[in-house]
């Protein structure tokens, strides 16, 4: 039975299909749409009690949480596909450090900046012009931090793409493109060089081929 994948319009499933294409690991999409309330459904609700999306089926498995998603297939296959944990333990503890970056530093900032300037007026939300400069300047430091520490290693947790990398992703994506920041990128040079050699792997473009059918604000 392959794995399915519920949520493919939006960023953190996209999370979670970036990781699958890396690990060569076959799966379906199953739309749910957000706009509609779908995702508080009873059934859905099933399956994640917080109605958020990603939520995976692998057999009789079910489990949400991008990031513990992400953990789970990596080390699920971790002799299949890109090695994405790091190979020593001490690489595994700088994945995992990075990983939390991205999760704790990083998305908070930029999810405020993707909510108020891509999904406002939707869902409900009233741009906040406060919100918006207080995420950008906090963004900012997060990246001058990147800078170094990318300015040492090709990529976050060492010279190896790892999950730390593929979890920035789908909400830079929005950043560089529809939330209109790519400066923020652009203007730091080995952020710029990082994000342009992440955001080239096929299974990114994969990902993202996929995806294209759907769209988030519809
Ligand atoms: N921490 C969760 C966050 C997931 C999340 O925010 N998902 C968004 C789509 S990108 C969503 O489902 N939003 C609707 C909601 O949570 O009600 C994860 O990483 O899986």
């Amino acid at each position: 039975m392959v794995v399915k994948v519920y949520g493919p319009a939006y960023a953190s499933p996209k999370r979670v299909l970036v990781c699958l294409v890396e690990k060569e690991v076959e799966f379906e999409t199953v739309h749910v749409n957000l706009l509609a309330g779908e995702n508080q459904n009873p059934d859905f609700l099933k399956l994640q009690p917080f109605g958020s999306l990603p939520v995976i089926q692998d057999g009789d498995y079910t489990l949400f949480e991008s990031r513990a998603i992400l953990r789970y297939f990596a080390e699920k296959y971790k002799y299949q596909g890109t090695d994405l944990l790091g190979k020593t333990i001490e690489d595994q503890g700088l994945v995992n450090q990075w990983l939390e970056v991205e999760a704790q530093n990083y998305h908070p900032p930029l999810n405020n900046l993707v909510l108020h300037l891509m999904f406002s007026p939707n869902f409900g939300i009233v741009r906040d012009e406060k919100v918006i400069k207080e995420s950008e300047e906090k963004l900012a430091k997060v990246l001058d931090i990147y800078e170094d520490r990318l300015s040492k290693s090709k990529y976050l947790a060492g010279d190896f793409f790892s999950l730390a990398d593929l979890s920035h992703l789908p909400f830079t994506s929005y950043l560089v493109g529809p939330v209109g920041k790519a400066y923020m990128i652009k203007d730091r040079k080995h952020v710029s060089a990082w994000w342009d050699d992440i955001s080239s792997r096929p299974s990114w473009l994969k990902t993202l081929e996929i995806c294209k059918k759907y769209n988030p604000l519809a």
